[in-house]
């Protein structure tokens, strides 16, 4: 027991460190550099090609774009830099292969535009499944730690401790006045002590659980949405409402402090519902059946899903997240328009990767949500801040879900300890292309962690950096890696894993989803 807490201490020491490195081009900096390798990184323009093995309905895909980093926008010094408006777009369940700029056959332009225009982050990994996921992602801590690996069902009892700081209670620490969560909750609905307004948000507008039908706003017969703490009855298509809701967010915030917009996208998960506009880029024949979803009907909330449906589930999929990328393009232009885009942080990932029973397509990727093979976990994500760093490129480095409120932190300069031991570091000196981070773990779950070139999942070694789709298990011809990479999976599972909170399943939905206040 001892030995394990010295471990953890000595664990989270190294990754404060790595947390406190300042950029090499710092004039503020005084706390000690780390002996990570520090090489510079390639910023000339580069060519990108990838090929996507498609399905027969989709066939091979190439895409080929020129990285242009000459037009873009040049980083302020790290003097010049103010605190941010931060945004957060995180799409749930959105697949690798469901975004154009990895060559999926879904348009996706506006998000595909923030690709060119910010960093594609190509190994950034999440939790494999929703809720988690998104502890991790406002603790900076794995969800495994809080006992958290399940997700909120409606009939769950529970929810993110109140003890843990959010991203949200951090940056009203911070001179974030303004901080809002609009979407997907997902954190516990149980109880009014884990109502996003309870979590450091000052704003809520959306659902409180998962798989709420996109035009009824309903699950398990009763209304889902509400703005704050009350029900709301506005009408419309989910995605539109969000967007509404955080574009009049951004044109309402003074200009002259920061805002902090957390935009968890119920799309496109599912039920598979989309707007007919949408379903008609790809081909919805009215006259023809829609398609048949027998896990929807065997969940019983099948009352109001026949809207919205396509003729396949691709189809319906695919609208939904051509509907997601126009809204986000609403909200970037909403920056633009505000004038304040060159000094937003704009961070965009989906928070799994795709069910692909659901319509969702991961491919080249092995494994689907639920797995720890990259399938599972890594995910589309892009980062773009234009007074902050260059955009325009691609990172490879191994980053994450745990990493972001690390790395507020560092832009922030924050060098007070957090409340709790966060997992994540700071990847900003990365971002700005001061240093690079070779030599992480990764730990991904029970079942996994991953280096920059080797990847444990599911039992299974593979070059990771050579073989993305996790086609060779190579642990019998590098067995010295092989466990060498088993034996930190232990111990970093014994580390940070601790007994599942208990899950109570006796929760009764009040009417409209109301939580209870004691
Ligand atoms: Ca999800």
């Amino acid at each position: 027991m001892h030995q394990t807490k010295s471990l953890w201490v000595i664990t989270w020491l190294v990754c404060l460190s790595i947390a406190c490195q300042q950029p090499k081009s710092s004039t503020s900096n005084t706390s000690p550099q780390t002996t990570t390798p520090t090489t510079t990184i390639d910023t000339t323009p580069k060519v990108h090609e990838i090929v996507i093995s498609g399905t027969e309905e989709e066939g091979n895909t190439t895409v080929t774009y020129e990285g242009e980093t000459e037009d873009k926008p040049t980083a302020l010094s790290l003097d010049s830099i103010s605190p941010p408006n931060i945004i957060i777009l995180l799409p749930d369940d959105l697949g690798w292969n469901d975004v154009s700029y990895h060559g999926s056959k879904i348009s996706t332009p506006h998000i595909d535009q923030l690709a060119k225009d910010g960093i594609e982050l190509n190994r950034f990994y999440t939790y494999h499944s929703c809720t988690p996921s998104r502890v991790g992602l406002l603790t900076g801590r794995y969800p495994g730690r809080l006992g958290i690996r399940h997700v909120f069902f409606p009939e769950i009892k529970g929810g993110l401790p109140e003890a843990e700081e959010t991203l949200a209670e951090f940056l009203a620490t911070q001179g974030y006045k303004r901080r809002a969560c609009i979407g997907k909750w997902h954190l516990g609905h149980s109880n009014v002590k884990y109502h996003p307004l309870n979590q450091g948000f000052t704003y809520f507008y959306g659902h409180y659980g998962g798989s709420v039908d996109y035009f009824e706003h309903k699950r398990y017969e009763k209304l889902d949405w509400h703005r704050n703490f009350d029900p709301s009855y506005d009408e419309g298509y989910s995605t539109n409402l969000i967007t509404r809701e955080a574009v009049q967010f951004i044109e309402e915030s003074p200009t002259n402090e920061p805002f902090f917009l957390y935009l968890p996208f119920n799309a496109p998960h599912n039920p598979l519902q989309a707007p007919e506009e949408y379903l008609n880029q790809y081909g919805f024949d009215k006259n023809k059946a829609i398609y048949s979803n027998s896990e929807i009907i065997a969940s019983k909330i099948t009352e109001h899903f026949q809207r919205g449906q396509g003729n396949t589930k691709r189809q319906t999929y695919s609208a939904m997240v051509s509907s997601m990328d126009a809204a986000i393009g609403r909200i970037l232009q909403a920056l633009e328009d505000k004038g304040v885009a060159d000094n937003t942080l704009v961070i965009f990932f989906s928070d799994n990767g795709a069910s692909e029973t659901d319509g969702g397509n991961n491919r080249p990727l092995r494994g689907k949500k639920g797995s720890t093979f990259e399938g599972g976990l890594r995910v589309p994500a892009i980062v773009k801040w234009p007074n902050g760093f260059t955009g325009g490129r691609k990172e490879e480095t191994v980053m994450g879900y745990v990493d972001i409120l690390s790395t507020i932190r560092g832009i922030l300069n924050v060098t007070t300890p957090p409340t709790q031991p966060l997992d994540g570091i700071n990847v900003f000196p990365i971002l700005r292309g001061d240093t690079t981070l070779t030599d992480r773990t990764f730990y991904l779950s029970k079942l996994g962690l991953t280096t920059q070139k080797w990847k444990l999942a599911h039992n299974k070694l593979f070059d990771i950096e050579n073989d993305m789709s996790e086609s060779k298990n190579l642990a019998k011809k590098e067995p010295k890696v092989f466990a060498k990479l088993t034996a930190q999976l232990k111990e970093l599972s014994s580390q940070i894993e601790v007994d599942s909170i208990p899950i109570d399943r006796s929760y009764k939905l009040k009417d409209e989803w109301k939580m209870q206040d004691n």
